[in-house]
């Protein structure tokens, strides 16, 4: 990729690897996916965050956001934080508990509060929650209970829509880890998929408060490079789980479903400028979630056969937000990687 791009990239990298940039580019994030949850620290000058994702340290990873300028950290509340000024990436940590929405609701408060008072635009959001299909202490499952946080405090912020691109992943332990990149003066376009519907408009059955994210968002930076994120996406049509059971059919799906949010055909509908589509062999970064260790060769081979073999790609044994779906894949596209 370009090293002259002021977008923040990301690499994978062991979690034993140097973590120096190329010469001009400077870290703005490091998320180590690890064996053990550790507190959020502020490392060579920008945040670490730990997700409990690895069974060894021979298969975690470490994902490294760099840019081109130089970058300050800082820490806001409970959210960590660095910032560019063009680019921003944020995290909090929340502690296991037995139930989550009023923590998220005030973690989450703090961090739209942090990004919008230093005039950054979220694009994209991860979360990794331990015994994310469990229930919580009301009988709520923690996911559910997780989006009934989320729900409060983007109803707070008049938010009904129009979400950025999102994942939410089961962890294998270590309550909530949030993080997120947000820009001050790029153009977003935050995109649905019509195969899918949107994710704030799912029915009751699938919790009392619905999710709320966008199937990708396209961002379109002052320096001409452009990116397409694209959400943890899975087997799912209308809102309905499909293939159940069968997790090579739901990849496929998932895939299916990335090829059409990425396609000509959703770039023009979305009015993006250029409506150039995108193809599944044009993702550079992607993370697989396979929900049952023994499924990932099925998926690997899958996936394997459909995406670049220059891609950075890494499979992680994770619980997915509803116990029927056994497979999602998220990625990103680096559309015009700059000058
Ligand atoms: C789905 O399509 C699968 O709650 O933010 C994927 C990505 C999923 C993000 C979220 C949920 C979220 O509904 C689950």
């Amino acid at each position: 990729m370009n090293t002259q791009l002021n977008a923040p990239t990301v690499t994978l990298h062991g979690l034993k690897d140097e973590l120096t940039p190329d010469a001009g580019r400077h870290l703005l994030g490091v998320v180590d996916f690890t064996t053990k949850s550790r507190e959020i620290t502020i490392d060579s000058s920008c945040p670490r965050v730990s997700v409990q994702l690895a069974t060894t340290i021979s298969d975690g990873f470490s994902e490294v956001w760099t840019t081109a300028r130089p970058v300050t950290p800082g820490r806001y509340g409970e959210i960590s934080y660095a910032a560019d000024g063009e680019f921003l990436f944020c995290a909090f940590h929340l502690p296991e508990s037995h139930t989550y929405a009023d923590a998220t609701e005030a973690a989450y408060a703090d961090a739209l509060a942090l990004t919008s008072s230093l005039g950054y635009r979220p694009f994209r959001i991860w979360h990794y929650i331990g015994s994310l299909n469990d229930l919580n202490a009301d009988g709520l499952e923690v996911y559910r209970d997780f989006c009934v946080g989320r729900a409060r405090v983007l109803e707070r912020h008049g938010i009904t829509h129009d979400m950025p691109a999102a994942t939410v992943i089961g962890a294998h332990g270590g309550g909530i880890v949030c993080y997120l990149l947000a820009h001050r003066s790029g153009t977003q376009v935050n995109l649905e998929n019509p195969r899918q519907v949107p994710a704030y408009h799912y029915p009751r059955q699938y919790g009392p408060k619905a999710p709320n994210f966008a199937r990708a968002t396209h961002l379109a930076t002052c320096d001409g490079a452009a990116f397409v994120y694209v959400s943890g996406t899975a087997g799912i049509l209308g809102h309905a789980t499909m293939h159940e059971g069968d997790v090579a059919g739901q990849c496929r799906l998932a895939l299916d479903n990335i090829a059409h949010v990425i396609g000509s055909g959703n770039m023009f509908a979305h009015d993006i400028g250029s409506c150039e589509g995108h193809a599944l062999t044009d993702l550079s970064t992607v993370k697989i979630y396979v929900r049952h260790r023994a499924d990932i060769p099925v998926v690997r081979e899958i996936c394997d056969a459909a995406i670049s073999g220059t891609a950075d790609v890494a499979y992680l044994n994770a619980d997915i937000c509803r116990s029927d779906l056994l497979v999602e894949v998220e990625g990103i596209v680096a559309v015009r990687p700059g000058p």
